[in-house]
């Protein structure tokens, strides 16, 4: 089973991740992302699922017209882990106009 991460593995990777904040009341990420319009928000999103599927890693999320609210975390792990810091610096990676 994968670990959580520690307080300061959490910090460190927050530290690093300014466009996303901890889920109140959880263990986890969230980020919203405005697109320009639902084409654009869902070709992000069809791109974010070809990657948790070869991560077997998933977020949690919500899409209305132009917007995407993100939740990352480790459901197996019960929290953040690596995984979810993965899958956030890849969403970074391709938020284009996000
Ligand atoms: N995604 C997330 N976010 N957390 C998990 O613990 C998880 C997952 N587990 N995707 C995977 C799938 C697991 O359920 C399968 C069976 O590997």
């Amino acid at each position: 089973m994968i670990p959580k991460l520690g307080d300061d593995e959490r910090a460190a990777a927050l530290a690093t991740l300014s466009d996303w904040a901890l889920a109140p009341g959880r263990d986890a990420i969230t980020r919203s992302i405005r697109f320009k319009d639902f084409n654009a928000a869902f070709g992000f999103m069809a791109r974010v699922a070809l990657k948790a599927e070869k991560m077997d890693h998933h977020p949690e999320w919500f899409n209305v017209y132009n917007r995407v609210d993100i939740t990352l975390s480790t459901h197996d792990a019960g929290g953040l882990t690596e995984r979810d810091v993965a899958l956030a610096r890849f969403i970074d990676q391709i938020v284009v106009g996000g």
